[in-house]
Formats: structure tokens, C-alpha cells, sequence
């Protein structure tokens, strides 16, 4: 395991319409996580098709699809240790009716269909994530003051 470990996060448009873009920031950053991309766009259909191409085939995908891009998204690339893994703690489950109380999705949001973000479920897919939303450029190579008091 590698304190270099890196997940892609990403505040879908209900979230954003929501304005609830910095508490999703400020569980990342109270959590110790360091970011190192971060920007806003409106995410075209073709783009959205991609991000979830392995979910094609589930009847949910156009409208899934439809949902994701109907406004500005916010995604973000998040590095710490286990990262992939515990970001999917902290968001919750995937429907938020059973997330539990504490996580993301359990405390600001309830119907899978509106479930305010994306985290990736493994590093691979974390991987092929932040090369489709983001270009080497934007990945910020930085050691915050504080490192030393997050890791022994
Ligand atoms: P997750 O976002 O927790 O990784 P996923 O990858 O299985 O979940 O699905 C991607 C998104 O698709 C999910 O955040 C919301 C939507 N979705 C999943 N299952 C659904 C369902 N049964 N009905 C409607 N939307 C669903
Ligand atoms: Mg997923």
C-alpha cells in the first residue's frame, strides 16, 4: 500500500445544483486526504458514456447517462493511503437508502438515481478514471506541511 495511492471523486450535477460541492471537499480534506486535481465542466454525453461503459447493458444506463450530463460536474482526484478503498467508505452505499448515517451519501442524499457523487471502486478503474477527466498537466505533483502528522 502506497501513500501515493490515488482515487477519482467526482460531485455529480444534483450535488452541484445542491451547493453542497465544499462539504464533499471538506470530508476529503478533515480526512487527512491530499488533492491533487480539481475542476469543473460540463460533461458531454459521449464523455459520461465512457465513464460508465461497463455499465452499458443495466436498463438504468440512459438514464443515468441523461442525469450525468444535464449540468456542470465537479471531479476531482484525491491521494492518500488505501484511498480507493476508504473513499468508497466515506461515500456510503451506492443506493443511499443504505448507506449508513456518517457517510456521504447516508447524511446529504436519498435515491440511488440522485446520489450526489462518484468515487472508483479499485485502483485500475481509479487509474482509467482520472486519464479520461484529466490530462497529466492537471495532476498537481505537491507535499503538504502538514504530511508529517497524517503518516508515522
Ligand atoms: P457506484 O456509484 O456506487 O460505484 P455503480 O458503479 O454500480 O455504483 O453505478 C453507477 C451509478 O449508476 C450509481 O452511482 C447510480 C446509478 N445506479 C446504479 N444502480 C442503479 C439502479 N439500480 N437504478 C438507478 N440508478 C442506478
Ligand atoms: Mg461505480
Amino acid at each position: 500500500m502506497s501513500n501515493r495511492e490515488r482515487t477519482f471523486i467526482m460531485v455529480k450535477p444534483d450535488g452541484v445544483q445542491r451547493g453542497i460541492v465544499g462539504k464533499i471537499i471538506k470530508r476529503f480534506e478533515q480526512k487527512g486526504f491530499k488533492l491533487v486535481a480539481l475542476k469543473m465542466l460540463w460533461p458531454s454525453e459521449q464523455l459520461l458514456q465512457q465513464h460508465y461503459s461497463d455499465l452499458s447493458a443495466r436498463p438504468f444506463f440512459p438514464g443515468l447517462v441523461k442525469y450525468m450530463s444535464s449540468g456542470p460536474v465537479v471531479p476531482m482526484v484525491w491521494e492518500g493511503l488505501d484511498v480507493v478503498r476508504t473513499g468508497r467508505v466515506m461515500l456510503g452505499a451506492t443506493n443511499p437508502a443504505e448507506s449508513a448515517p456518517g457517510t456521504i451519501r447516508g447524511d446529504l442524499c436519498i435515491q440511488v438515481g440522485r446520489n450526489i457523487l462518484h468515487g472508483s471502486d479499485a485502483v485500475e478503474s481509479a487509474n482509467k478514471e482520472i486519464a479520461l477527466w484529466f490530462t497529466d498537466a492537471e495532476l498537481v505533483s505537491w507535499t503538504p506541511a502538514n504530511e508529517g502528522w497524517v503518516y508515522e
